[in-house]
C-alpha cells in the first residue's frame, strides 16, 4: 500500500483546514530568507562557474525548503551529516555568504583550505560535519555519532542528509540497521528528488520508494511533501523528539525535484524533458511560502525586492573580496591531514615547490 505523504500547504499558499502552524511568524520569516539565500548563492556560483572563474558548482533549486526547514527544527547543538545539496543549513545556522564563497573559491579563507571540492562545505563551530564526495558514506557516520550521543547520555541528535541514489549503497543499510539494533538518536533524512545524476528513480530501486525500507529495519519512516515548508518542520521536529525520548532512529523520505542539472559537469537534456521540470515549477517551496506569507500581511513586493538587493549585494561583495584573496598556502596540501605529514609526503611536496620555483 503506498506510504501517505504529508503535506499541510498547498501551491497557492492556503494551509490544510485543521492544520495548526508550529513554527513562529518570525522563524518563518526567517525560513522564507534563508531560503531565497540559499537559491540566489547557488544561482550565482552556477554562473562564476560559467564564467570560468569557479571550478565546479552544483545547486539545490526547488529543493531549499528540504534544508531550511528542517535545520529550523533542529537544535544548534545537534550534529549535522549533510551530503552536498544542504548549503541552506549553513545558512540557517548562520554561515555567511562570504564564508560560503571562499569556500567555492577553495581559496585561504576556505575553511577547508582548497582541499575539498565545491560544494564540501563544513564547519565545527556550527557542528556541520564536512561533505564528502563518496556518496553514502556519512550514514553509518551519523548511526556512530548518534551511538556515542546515546552512551554519553546527551539530549540531542544527528541528522544525516542523503539522495534516494544513496540508498542503493551498502552504506544506507549498515547505517539504518546499526541505529536501529542500538536504538540510536539518528534521523535519516533522505532527499528524494527523483534523479541520481541521469539514474531515474525507477531504475534505482523496485519497491515503494525510500520510506517502505524503515519496516525492515524496525526504523519509524515517514514520507513527507519536501517543498512544504511546514511539513517539513514539523516531521523533523517530530523526529528530533521520538530521538531524545530514545525511542530509537527516525527515516524521513521528503519528496521533491532536482530542478537544475546534478552539477556543472552535467546536461539534464540528455536524458529527461523540460515538461517534467516544468510541473514542478508550481511546487516551488520558496513560491508557496512566499504565497502563505503574503495572505499573513508578513510579505509584499517591496519587502521582496528589498531582501533581493540586500542579498545580491553581499554576494557582489563576497565574490570581490573572494578574487582578490590568495590561494592557500602549498604547505596546506598536506597539513592538518596527519598528526606529522609522511616523509613521501613531505618529499613529493619539496618535487612541487622545485618545480613551481622553476617555472
Ligand atoms: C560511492 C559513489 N558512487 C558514485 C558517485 C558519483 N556520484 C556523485 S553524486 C551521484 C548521485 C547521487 O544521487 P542522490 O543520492 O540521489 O543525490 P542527488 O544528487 O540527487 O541530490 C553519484 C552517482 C560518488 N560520488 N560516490
Ligand atoms: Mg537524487
Amino acid at each position: 500500500m503506498p506510504i501517505p505523504t504529508i503535506s499541510y500547504l498547498n501551491e497557492k499558499g492556503e494551509l490544510a483546514s485543521g492544520y495548526t502552524p508550529q513554527i513562529s511568524h518570525e522563524a518563518l520569516l526567517r525560513g522564507y530568507k534563508v531560503m531565497m539565500m540559499t537559491r540566489l548563492v547557488d544561482d550565482r556560483m552556477i554562473t562564476l562557474q560559467r564564467q570560468g572563474i569557479i571550478t565546479f558548482a552544483m545547486s539545490s533549486l526547488g529543493e531549499e525548503a528540504c534544508s531550511v526547514a528542517s535545520a529550523a527544527a533542529l537544535s544548534i547543538e545537534d550534529w549535522m551529516y549533510p551530503q552536498y545539496r544542504e548549503a541552506g543549513i549553513m545558512f540557517w545556522r548562520g554561515f555567511t555568504p562570504q564564508q560560503y564563497i571562499h569556500h567555492m573559491f577553495g581559496d585561504r579563507d576556505d575553511l577547508m583550505y582548497g582541499r575539498q571540492m565545491p560544494n564540501h562545505f563544513g564547519s565545527r563551530s556550527i557542528n556541520v560535519v564536512t561533505v564528502s564526495s563518496p556518496i553514502g558514506t556519512k550514514i553509518p557516520h551519523a548511526a556512530g555519532c548518534a551511538y556515542a550521543i546515546k552512551l554519553q547520555k546527551e539530549k540531542i541528535v544527528a541528522i544525516c542528509y542523503f539522495g534516494e541514489g544513496a540508498t542503493s549503497e551498502g552504506d544506507f543499510h549498515a547505517g539504518l540497521n546499526f541505529a536501529a539494533v542500538r536504538k540510536v538518536p539518528t534521523i535519516f533524512f533522505c532527499r528524494n528528488n527523483g534523479y541520481a545524476i541521469s539514474t531515474p528513480c525507477c531504475r534505482q530501486f523496485a519497491c515503494e520508494g525510500i520510506a517502505s525500507k524503515g519496516e525492515g529495519y524496525g526504523i519509524e519512516a515517514f514520507r513527507v511533501d519536501g517543498n512544504d515548508f511546514f511539513a517539513v518542520h514539523d516531521i523533523v521536529a517530530k523526529a528530533r523528539q521520538h530521538c531524545v525520548e530514545g525511542k530509537g532512529p527516525v527515516l524521513i523520505e521528503a519528496m521533491t525535484f532536482r530542478r537544475g542539472a546534478h552539477s556543472t559537469s552535467d546536461d539534464p537534456s540528455q536524458y529527461r524533458l523540460d515538461d517534467e521540470v516544468k510541473q514542478w515549477e508550481a511546487k516551488d517551496p520558496i513560491l508557496r511560502l512566499r504565497l502563505y506569507l503574503e495572505k499573513q500581511g508578513l510579505w509584499d513586493k517591496q519587502k521582496e525586492q528589498q531582501l533581493i538587493n540586500e542579498v545580491t549585494e553581499s554576494i557582489n561583495q563576497a565574490i570581490a573580496k573572494a578574487k582578490e584573496t590568495p590561494l592557500p598556502p602549498i604547505e596546506m596540501m598536506i597539513e592538518h591531514v596527519y598528526f606529522e605529514a609522511p616523509a613521501k609526503l613531505k618529499e613529493q611536496l619539496h618535487e612541487i615547490k622545485k618545480v613551481s620555483l622553476d617555472d
